[in-house]
C-alpha cells in the first residue's frame, strides 16, 4: 500500500482546495471515507469540504455524524464548484458528477463497488470490489501515509472508519481479508466508548443480558475464561462475539471463549456457536479450533466455530439439552487449553526443523 499512499498524497497536493462529494445516500461508509479523506487533505495542507447531496435521514446516521462532529454540509456540487479546484469521490459506483466532471479534475476516486463500463478519469484511482467497505481501503491508505495523521485526529477518523466497516460488512459478517487488515490497524486508534455509543450494540438490552449471563456462568480454567450463555435467538448471534470482545478487555486473561445455543425458530435450526478471543498474537487459535472441529477457524486474536445441532432441537427437555451442550463444550475447550503448549511446541519444532534443514540445504 505504501506506493498507493504516496500516489494519493501526490494527487491531493496538486490542488489547493478540494470538494469531497458524497454521491447517493450518505451512509456511514461513504461519510467515514470522505471524513478520512478530508483529514488527509488537512494533513497535506490542502483545504477541503465534504458535501452531501442527499440529506441524512436515519437517526443512527445522524447520531454518527453528530457524535463524531463530522463537518458535512448539504449542498449541490455544481453550484459550489467555483470554490474548489478539484473534487474527490469515495464509495460510489461512478465518480462522475453532472456539471462538475469536465469542469473540475477528479483528484481521487476510491470505491469498492463492482466496476461499471464507464471510463474513469482521476489522478488517483483505487477500486477494489474485494473490500467489504471503502472505509477499509481508506484505512489502509492512512496506515502508510507520510506524514501520518496526528493522534487527536486519528482517534476520531479511526472511530468513523470502524463504523463504516462495521455497517457495510453487516457487523463484520461479510468482512474480507482487506477489511480485517484495516480493522486490525484502526481498531487500536478508535475510541471504543464512542464507537459503542454510535453503534449502541453492546448497549442493547439483549447484549447486556447475554453479558450478564456470561459473567454469571464464567469458569476460569487455568488462565482461560470459558462461559456458556444458554439459548439465544439467531438474530442475536453477533452479540456472542461482542460479549467475548468485552470480556477479554474487562477480565485480565489471555483468552476468552464464549458459546451459546443459537436457535432459529422459523427454520427450526439449532447451532452451537463458540467465539474465541485472545490478546496474544502468538496464540494459534486456528490450530486450537481445527483440533475441535473443521467447522470453524481463526485469524490472529479472533476465532469461532459452529456445530450443527438440528437433530437435537426436538428434545423436550431444553434444560437437559443445554446441560449436555455446556458440559461437552466446556470439556472440549478445557482439553484445548491442556493441549495448547503441545500445539505451540509442535509449531516451534517444525519451524526449528525447517530452519536446520534450510541451513544444510544451502
Ligand atoms: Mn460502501
Amino acid at each position: 500500500m505504501k506506493g498507493l499512499s504516496n500516489d494519493l498524497a501526490a494527487a491531493i497536493k496538486k490542488y489547493k482546495s478540494i470538494m469531497i462529494v458524497v454521491k447517493g445516500s450518505p451512509d456511514p461508509d461513504a461519510i467515514a471515507s470522505s471524513y478520512a479523506l478530508s483529514a488527509i487533505c488537512h494533513r497535506l495542507d490542502t483545504a477541503s469540504s465534504i458535501l452531501i447531496t442527499k440529506k441524512l435521514s436515519l437517526p443512527e446516521n445522524k447520531a454518527f455524524v453528530g457524535i463524531l462532529k463530522i463537518p458535512i454540509s448539504f449542498a449541490q456540487p455544481d453550484k459550489d464548484r467555483e470554490k474548489f479546484d478539484a473534487y474527490m469521490i469515495a464509495d460510489y459506483q461512478s465518480p462522475s458528477i453532472p456539471a462538475v466532471t469536465g469542469a473540475l479534475p477528479c483528484a481521487a476516486y476510491i470505491d469498492h463497488h463492482e466496476s461499471s463500463d464507464e471510463e474513469i478519469q482521476a489522478d488517483f484511482i483505487l477500486k477494489d470490489p474485494e473490500a467489504g467497505a471503502t472505509s477499509s481501503l481508506v484505512a489502509l491508505l492512512i496506515k502508510d501515509l507520510s506524514p501520518p495523521l496526528e493522534d487527536t485526529v486519528m482517534s476520531s477518523v479511526a472511530t468513523a472508519l470502524l463504523y463504516g466497516i462495521y455497517t457495510d460488512t453487516d457487523k463484520y459478517s461479510h468482512a474480507s481479508s482487506i477489511d480485517y487488515a484495516a480493522l486490525d490497524y484502526i481498531s487500536k486508534f478508535a475510541d471504543n466508548a464512542l464507537f459503542r455509543k454510535i453503534s449502541s450494540i453492546p448497549l442493547s438490552k439483549t447484549t447486556l443480558q447475554m453479558l450478564n449471563s456470561a459473567i454469571n456462568n464464567k469458569v476460569l480454567y487455568k488462565d482461560w475464561l470459558i462461559t456458556g450463555i444458554g439459548y439465544i435467538d439467531s438474530s442475536h448471534r453477533d452479540s456472542i462475539a461482542i460479549v467475548a470482545d468485552f470480556l477479554l478487555k474487562r477480565e485480565n486473561v489471555p483468552a476468552v471463549v464464549v458459546f451459546a445455543a443459537v436457535e432459529n425458530n422459523a427454520q427450526k435450526s439449532l447451532t452451537l456457536d463458540a467465539s474465541f478471543r485472545s490478546n496474544s498474537e502468538h496464540m494459534n487459535l486456528n490450530e486450537i479450533i481445527k483440533k475441535i472441529t473443521s467447522q470453524g477457524g481463526a485469524r490472529k486474536y479472533k476465532g469461532a466455530y459452529q456445530i450443527d445441532l438440528d437433530y437435537f432441537s426436538p428434545c423436550p427437555d431444553r434444560k437437559m439439552l443445554w446441560d449436555v451442550i455446556e458440559l461437552t463444550t466446556m470439556e472440549l475447550i478445557k482439553q484445548s487449553r491442556d493441549d495448547m503448549y503441545i500445539t505451540e511446541l509442535r509449531g516451534f519444532y517444525k519451524r526449528f526443523r525447517n530452519k536446520v534443514r534450510d541451513y544444510f540445504n544451502q
